[in-house]
Order: C-alpha cells, then sequence, then structure tokens
C-alpha cells in the first residue's frame, strides 16, 4: 500500500512497548503507520491564545507525528461540546443526556475546516487518508472540497445509532450526507452498519447495492463492518512480563483467598457501572454465603471531566460504592475496591490474570477492548470467566463469554453466581473458543482488512 496518513482527534506519542497507558486504538493507528509509513495528524490537546494552524512534528519509533494547537471557544464547541456532548450520547442511545447546541454544530463545522486545511498541504499525491471516529465525520467532505482526490477512508469507534434515534438531531441528514465522501466507511458491528444503511437509504434516499456500496446521486461509498481487535501477541506477552507478574501476585496476596471480579473502564455513563454495582449488590443480596468469598476491583479513572454528565455519575458513584460497602463490609473485607486511577498495561494485564471472572457490562459500546484485554491475559490452564454486555459491540465476536442484559440486575447476579461456580473444562473449553477469535481478528487483521477495502474501493 502506498503511504498512510491517519488523522484522529488526538494523537498518542509512540510508544515501543506497551508499558505506557495507551488505549487500544493508539496500539492499533501506530501499528498501521509502522507497517506503510506516513503521518499521524491531530489535535494537540493544547490551547492557543489565537489558532495559527502551525504543526508541530515529532518522530519517534518509526512514527512521525503532526499536531495543531486549539483556540479555547474550538474546545468548548466541538470537543466538549458537539463531540462529547452531542454525538457521544446520542450515539451511546442517550438522547436524554443529548444537548443540541447550534453553537456546538457551529464549532464543530469551524474546527473540521481548520483540521481540513491544516492537514491539506501533508497529503501526498497516491497517499491513503484515514480518518477516525466521531470527532471527524465532516472532515472527509471539507477535504474533498479543498481539492483531495485520494483514496479516503473513515472508521466509527463508536455505535451508529438507530435511525429515530438519530433524527432527533437537528441536521442529522446533512451530518450522514458527508460520509459520502469517503471511500470507505467502517462500524465495527453489523448492528451498527445495518442501522448507517437503513438511515441512508431511508432518510437520505440512497441505494443500497452489492458488496455493501451505497449510492447517493454520483457518490457512492462502501460501508462494511470492520470489528477492531487488540495486539493480542504483544498483550500476552506483556501478561508475562515481569511488571504483569509482580502485579498479580500483589492482587492474589491481597485477596487473602477470595475470588476477584474485576471491572476496567473509562468512568463513562456508557459504561454501565451504576447498572454494574446494583447487579453485584443483587448478587451479594441473594447468596450471602458466598459473600465473603469475593470482591469486586472496579478500576475507573475519570474521563471528560469538564462535562457536567461526567462529574454526575462519578458522584453517583461514590455514593453507590460507599452505599455498599457500609451495608455489607465486615471488619476483615470490603465487597467493592473502588479506584479511580489508570495503570500501566502491563500491570493491567497481571490484574485481569488475577480475577476469576471480568466484568464488562457497557449499556451500549462501540467495541469495548477490555473484554478482549481480560480474555487475552487468561493462564490457559485455569482461565477466568468473562461476563459481557450483549450490547458491547465485542458480543458480535465472543459468543462463548457468558452474555448478560446489563440493564437487568437479576441477570448479572445470576451470572456472576453461575461464574464463580463454573467447573474447570467448561472455563476452559470457552475460554479457548474466545481466544482462537481475539488472536485471530486481531488488531493487525482489522487494520489490513480496512486497508485491504480502501484499496478495493
Ligand atoms: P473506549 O470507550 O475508551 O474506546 P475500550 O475499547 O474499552 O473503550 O478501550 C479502553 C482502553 O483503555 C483499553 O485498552 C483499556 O485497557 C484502557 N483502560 C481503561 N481503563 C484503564 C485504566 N484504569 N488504566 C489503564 N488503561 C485503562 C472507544 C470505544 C470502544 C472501542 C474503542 C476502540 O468506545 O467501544 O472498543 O474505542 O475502537
Amino acid at each position: 500500500m502506498s503511504r498512510l496518513v491517519v488523522i484522529s482527534n488526538r494523537v498518542a506519542a509512540p510508544t515501543g512497548s506497551h508499558s505506557g497507558a495507551q488505549g487500544g486504538l493508539a496500539v492499533a493507528l501506530q501499528a498501521a503507520l509502522l507497517e506503510h509509513g506516513g503521518v499521524w495528524f491531530g489535535w494537540s490537546g493544547e490551547r492557543t491564545d489565537e489558532y495559527t494552524g502551525e504543526i508541530n512534528y515529532t518522530e519517534g519509533f518509526g512514527v512521525t507525528t503532526a499536531t495543531i494547537d486549539l483556540e479555547d471557544q474550538d474546545i468548548e464547541e466541538y470537543y466538549d461540546g458537539y463531540a462529547n456532548r452531542t454525538l457521544w450520547p446520542l450515539f451511546h442511545y442517550r438522547i436524554d443526556l443529548a444537548e443540541y447546541e447550534r453553537g456546538f454544530a457551529d464549532g464543530y463545522q469551524r474546527t473540521n475546516e481548520r483540521f481540513a486545511d491544516s492537514v491539506r498541504p501533508l497529503i501526498g499525491e497516491g497517499d491513503a487518508v484515514w480518518i477516525q471516529d466521531y470527532h471527524m465525520i465532516p472532515l472527509g467532505q471539507e477535504l474533498r472540497k479543498r481539492g483531495v482526490k485520494n483514496r479516503m477512508g473513515f472508521f466509527l469507534h463508536i455505535p451508529w445509532p438507530p435511525r429515530r434515534l438519530l433524527s432527533t438531531l437537528p441536521h442529522a441528514a446533512e451530518l450522514a450526507t458527508t460520509l459520502f465522501a469517503y471511500d470507505v466507511v467502517g462500524f465495527h458491528t453489523r448492528e451498527w452498519l445495518e442501522s448507517f444503511q437503513d438511515f441512508a437509504t431511508k432518510e437520505l434516499g440512497a441505494t443500497l447495492g452489492e458488496g455493501g456500496v451505497l449510492t447517493l446521486g454520483d457518490r457512492t461509498v462502501t460501508a462494511i463492518a470492520c470489528p477492531i481487535g487488540i495486539d493480542t501477541t504483544e498483550f500476552v506477552e506483556a501478561s508475562r512480563g515481569v511488571n504483569a507478574r509482580l502485579a498479580y501476585r500483589r492482587m492474589r496476596d491481597s485477596a487473602d483467598g477470595r475470588d476477584m471480579i474485576v471491572g476496567v473502564d473509562r468512568l463513562d455513563y456508557s459504561k454501565g457501572l451504576e447498572e454494574r454495582f446494583l447487579g453485584y449488590e443483587r448478587f451479594l443480596e441473594e447468596h450471602p454465603d458466598q459473600r465473603k468469598e469475593v470482591f469486586l476491583l472496579q478500576i475507573a479513572p475519570p474521563s471528560r471531566a469538564s462535562v457536567e454528565s461526567y462529574r454526575k455519575i462519578r458522584s453517583t458513584l461514590d455514593a453507590m460504592s460507599g452505599r455498599i460497602n457500609g451495608a455489607f463490609a465486615d471488619t476483615d473485607w470490603v465487597p467493592i475496591r473502588y479506584v479511580n486511577q489508570g495503570y500501566p498495561r502491563d500491570v493491567l494485564a497481571g490484574i485481569y490474570r488475577a480475577a476469576k471472572i471480568g466484568l464488562v457490562t457497557p449499556l451500549r459500546d462501540g467495541m469495548n477492548l477490555v473484554a478482549k484485554e481480560y480474555v487475552a491475559a487468561q493462564d490457559p490452564e485455569d482461565p477466568g470467566v468473562l461476563i459481557l454486555s450483549r450490547f458491547a459491540g465485542a458480543a458480535e465476536q465472543l459468543t462463548q463469554a457468558v452474555l448478560i442484559n446489563p440493564y437487568s440486575a437479576e441477570e448479572m447476579a445470576d451470572a456472576i453466581s453461575m461464574a464463580l461456580a463454573m467447573p474447570k473444562a467448561e472455563r476452559i473449553e470457552r475460554w479457548r473458543a474466545l481466544m482462537d477469535n481475539i488472536e485471530q481478528e486481531d488488531v493487525l487483521w482489522w487494520r489490513d482488512r480496512f486497508a485491504a477495502a480502501l484499496m478495493a474501493a
């Protein structure tokens, strides 16, 4: 393939290993850039008094990054506003939290135009352009307006909502139409893909042809389901390294013979943390005999603290964990260890491995990489059990997990009880099937599959 220009809201500093606190997406994009060469462009995360479009370059581990600074107003309206207060809740089916403000939409458009102006000179003839996520939906159209004829792909990392929900967004049709500027548009699952096809055909009047090709006027776009994976080989290696082993040992020692249930999530209302605490509380109520045999470690580093709904979920969870611990704890046991910190990935791998259950209960999630990391970190001889929400994109692939409806506290309580009692032979059988998928459909598979679609389009 030709050189690659990757564009995403934030650009992670390249690292040579998994020891940094990097998310799966960063690892995936870095892997793509290492293979093809090119540049990764985005917002620096920094503010500037006046936008200049001046680019800051860095080099490291074979990857070039190019970033620009944004003005306060851009950050408020584009990032905190339209991206995180409008699109994020809406695309996670939370129209009760979605804020529809003209100022946010205008700021989103203006900032995407600024990105287009800045990145335009970096795109050479023959380069393939790959744009990531909901922050940048209209960027492709802005680049076309600036004369970019290159192959361009877009990947959405979050769900695409059902047609009727999306229709509540002012100018939803205009936003969805901008996706026709791309040659390929990718979603994690068939479900999100079908929702997009439904919107495109019924609301925009597009026609759907062979191979997922949608036609609208003189533009065609290939829309595909292309589930992201983790860097499985590297994660398995990380889980066997010294930091992982130390973390594993520390957790086992502090567990004092009890079974650990683990949850690891950005502190976000989409992750179903309230429902998780309620499901776990239900388990404690219904199984007094098992109470002191387990504890829940919930790791949830705060995110997007400038947005009110995130401050609210944080205080709700503080109160819930306090209430549940107050109601059930004893002098030598607390049911929930609630931690608001991030950890290096290899330490996380050790923690996952020490847990008898991985409890992953989002109400909606584009994919959910924590579920895959939990599986990859397990001991093949004595693996833990993954309990996974049906509403995570990952549930389309990880069908051998214990799949649950996170809105039902009863179902979650039953699943915890069942997983704790699951015979080793069944745990191994389920784990092997999950691991087969995670090994085959890893992040390199995702990247290659998307790139192949882009080349074929
Ligand atoms: P996220 O919503 O961030 O990603 P997820 O896929 O679970 O969700 O990825 C989170 C990443 O952050 C994981 O790699 C995890 O290990 C890491 N992480 C979480 N808590 C951590 C902690 N305390 N310390 C260190 N690391 C931590 C979005 C979409 C998802 C989609 C991904 C990729 O919302 O649905 O799977 O993009 O497309």
